[in-house]
């Protein structure tokens, strides 16, 4: 009998590496399937400085606490494997040890070295991250419940929602330099393959810089709830090449287009409260609640990224916006139908 338990329990102790094996690889499918390493929001894919700086941070902390991780589980896997009750325990007390300088020194002073490895390597990192760089494109990122507002103070352009930087590469570099403020609560900016998290808060201006070294559309999410539509207070930022920059600035910078066609959207517009919200370059209409729409229809998306910039969706934003948009502070303003279609009319010539 005593034999026969002794065989079961060594072949116990033989499946276990097996086992860890297996669970490792369903974890792994299980990341690869779930397409992180694809997503546009990716925390492991950065394409900028700050973002690079806080991944290779992390993959070091990772790689030292994985050591840390696997001795001490080994450790503990052998002790609880090795001194397990056998069948042929006496029942008597093991032999008590005490003290042993030695082993307190390597267990203070090693911590204490790994501690200001991983305090000097993050201190580094922060250091670089805060550094503002030079001759970089100014921003001015205003939080607003629930949409973004863009500043460009030195090429006088206002924009919403949709960010546009240059392209910044090693042989041209060209930062861009965001301030960080908010219209009425806290908000934070985070689009991950470009930089950390920056709080946007009241009364208070924070910065953060990116130079983004690949082209293309980069998106995040407000990171801090800011109220009922936190979630659709959503992140788009246009990486551009130098010349295409410039010409969305050049054409931004331009007040409205303005044509008789549509004039009587245009009536419907100014006289209705649309204008104490919304500003429209070259027009009476100067309200700043809402997102500026001078260059709406140079937008991809409306609402900050939650619908995309057609006819329907924009028609249905001005009938109801809570119906692109539940919680949104812009009011269904009750128009008739001729004047929603008119109003419309007028917003798609604002390019
Ligand atoms: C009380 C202020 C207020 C009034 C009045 C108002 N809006 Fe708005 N509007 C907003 C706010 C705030 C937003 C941003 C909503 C969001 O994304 O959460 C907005 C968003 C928009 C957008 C989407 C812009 C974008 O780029 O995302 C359009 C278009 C728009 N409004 C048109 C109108 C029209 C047309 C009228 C008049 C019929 C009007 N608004 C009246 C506050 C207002
Ligand atoms: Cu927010």
């Amino acid at each position: 009998m005593p034999q026969q338990t002794r065989i079961s329990n060594s072949s116990n102790s033989r499946r276990l590496p097996g086992v860890v094996i297996v669970l490792c690889c369903l974890a792994g499918t299980a990341f690869a399937e779930s397409g992180a390493l694809l997503s546009p929001t990716n925390i492991f894919a950065p394409a900028s400085t700050p973002a690079n700086s806080i991944f290779e941070l992390s993959l070091f902390v990772l790689g030292i606490t994985a050591i840390i991780f696997a001795i001490v589980f080994s450790l503990m896997v052998y002790v609880v494997v090795k001194f397990r009750k056998k069948a042929d325990d006496d029942g008597r007390e093991p032999a008590q040890v005490y003290g042993s300088n030695q082993v307190e020194v390597a267990w203070t002073v090693i911590p204490i070295l790994i501690v200001t490895v991983l305090f000097m390597a993050t201190a580094r990192v922060i250091a670089t991250v805060q550094k503002p760089p030079d001759n970089a494109v100014q921003v001015i990122a205003i939080g607003h419940q629930f949409w973004w507002e863009y500043r460009y103070p030195d090429l006088k352009v206002v924009t919403a929602n949709e960010l546009h930087v240059p392209v910044s590469d090693a042989v041209h570099p060209m930062p861009t330099l965001i301030k960080l403020t908010s219209a009425d609560t806290d908000h934070s900016f985070w689009v991950p393959r470009l930089a950390g998290k920056t709080d946007l808060i009241p009364n208070r201006v924070n910065s953060m810089w990116i130079d983004p070294q690949e082209i293309g559309l980069y998106l995040g999410q407000c990171a801090q709830y800011c109220g009922t539509q936190h979630a659709k207070m959503l992140l788009r930022v246009y990486v551009q090449s130098r010349s295409d920059f410039d010409r969305w600035i050049q054409e931004q910078s331009q007040p409205a287009h303005s044509s008789d066609a549509v004039s009587d959207g245009r009536r419907v517009f100014e006289s209705t409260a649309c204008i104490n919200c919304h500003a429209v370059g070259g027009t009476t209409a100067e309200g700043r609640f809402g997102p500026d729409l001078t260059h709406l229809m140079s937008r991809d998306t409306i609402a900050s990224g939650v619908a995309a910039n057609t006819h329907e969706n924009l028609r249905l934003w001005i009938r109801d916006p809570n119906a692109i948009k539940t919680g949104s502070l812009m009011p269904a303003m009750g128009l008739s139908e001729h004047d929603l279609d008119v109003v419309t009319a007028y917003l798609e010539t604002l390019r």
